[in-house]
């Protein structure tokens, strides 16, 4: 039962954090991913991505010799895999990743060995990636067809932390472990105590594959009704914010907040997952991706509004308007810009108006290629400043630390409640 040698596929946002907190509990930890610049910085004790605390622990994991990136697969008594699962096509979830992990992995496993799926997947993956396993080795035994007396054992456990408090959510987090069979999930608990605080629950994979899409689900949802009644509200001539302040002091309410649309790489994809398995029947979490999808369009057309107004009211021409937008990135007090709304709107707004674009982001330090061109990057006081039109965005804490005596315009579109 025991790991000494504990490899993770995959060193990204969540494969990175798993290594290297299996490393700080003093396990030889391989590291596996393709990207070389990713596996030269971390064997250099550094980290190619943006975590709160992942840097130290890092460091400290490779200065004690206990984790190490590698390009291609080594032998280990347990294989994580945590690659990415993004949609292709009419959001159909692509699995080649997946697939090309459990082929590197193949060659080198050995009977005895535990291998579990982390990577947010629809229904019945864990399956299918057993069968890949399988059909490149013949010569060992896999829960499909073997049951408990398996020589490999096969789990999915996915992860469910937040980005910004990955650190404390990965050790602090219940995790949902979902075994091929009871073997494989006594298995995978025993391999996550090693660094878990939280409890390991146990069920089936298919069951903890459907947890993981329904927990991201539930919160677009839930989002995507805070954002119909953000435009119902418009349409009312009703403070949103205020609205969902007092309905949520009801003690079985409690309404998320609205915003410019949903972001990042889970909520906004994995909801997906789902419809793309039950066409028919996930009919409200379709709808939510809709709803959450059409926001951008909805706040670029209060922007064109606004600066009609503006024309008329100032006399100016469209060159002469300038609009700030405050936020490019998913989500409030980080620098990740991955399926940003504010980042769509940012970009419809630069390629639709005739003047200036200024888009002000306080955790780059650069602009992305795809606005280098149509905007100009500019911090908070000078765009408060310069603006004629402000677009609020991200709800950021320097953003939100900005006193309503420093904001003179009279063109605000607020989707964040930030100036309500
Ligand atoms: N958002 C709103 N209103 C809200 C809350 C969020 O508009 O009231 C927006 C955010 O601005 C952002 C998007 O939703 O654009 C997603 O942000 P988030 O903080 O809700 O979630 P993520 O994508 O950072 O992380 C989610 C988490 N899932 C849940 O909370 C159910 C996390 O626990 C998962 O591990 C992660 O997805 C993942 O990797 O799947």
């Amino acid at each position: 039962m025991s790991f000494e040698t504990i490899s993770v596929i995959g060193l990204g946002y969540i494969g990175l954090p798993t290594a290297a907190a299996f490393a700080s509990r003093k396990k030889k930890v391989i590291g596996v991913d393709v990207n070389q610049h990713a596996v030269d910085t971390i064997n250099r004790g550094a980290i190619h991505i943006v975590e709160p605390d992942l840097d130290k622990v890092v460091k400290e994991a490779v200065e004690a010799g206990c984790l190490q990136a590698v390009i291609k697969p080594q032998p280990a008594d347990a294989f994580l895999i945590a690659v990415p699962t993004p949609f292709k096509g009419d959001h159909e979830p692509d699995m080649v990743y997946v697939q090309a992990a459990a082929k590197s992995i193949a060659p080198v496993l050995k009977k005895g060995d535990l291998v579990i799926l982390e990577s947010t997947s629809p229904v019945g993956a864990t399956e299918q990636m057993a069968e890949w396993l399988a059909a490149a080795r013949p010569d060992l035994t896999f829960p499909q067809q073997a049951g408990e007396a398996a020589d490999i054992n096969v789990a999915y456990c996915p992860e469910r932390v937040l980005p910004g408090k990955v650190m404390v959510e990965l050790i602090q987090n219940d995790r949902v472990v979902g075994g091929m069979t009871p073997r494989c999930s006594e298995r995978a608990s025993a391999l996550y105590k090693i660094f878990l605080k939280g409890e390991c629950v146990i069920t089936n994979a298919r069951t903890a594959e459907m947890c993981k899409l329904t927990e991201n689900s539930f919160r677009d949802v839930n989002i995507a009704f805070a954002n119909e009644l953000s435009l119902i509200c418009d349409h009312q001539n009703i403070n949103v914010w205020e609205l969902i302040r007092l309905a949520n002091r009801h003690p079985r309410v409690n309404i998320l907040q609205p915003g410019p649309g949903v972001g990042g790489h889970c909520i906004a994809v994995d909801p997906w997952f789902i419809v793309a398995q039950n066409p028919k029947e996930a009919r409200l979490v379709r709808t939510a991706r809709e709803v959450n999808d059409g926001k951008p369009y909805w706040v670029l057309d209060k922007v064109k509004s606004a600066v009609a107004d503006c024309l008329t009211a100032t006399g100016k021409r469209a060159a002469e308007i300038k609009i700030a937008c405050f936020g490019l990135a998913f989500k409030p007090d980080i620098d990740d810009l991955r399926e940003s709304p504010a980042l769509e709107i940012t970009h419809m707004i630069a390629d639709w108006h005739a003047g200036t674009t200024l888009a002000v982001e306080p955790n780059v330090h650069q602009l992305p290629k795809v606005l280098a061109e149509k905007v100009a990057l500019t911090d908070t006081a000078q765009a408060l400043v310069d603006a004629d039109v402000l677009v609020m965005l991200v709800d950021h804490s320097q953003f939100k630390a900005i006193s309503p005596d420093q904001v003179k315009q009279e063109w605000i579109i607020d989707t964040k409640g930030v100036w309500r």
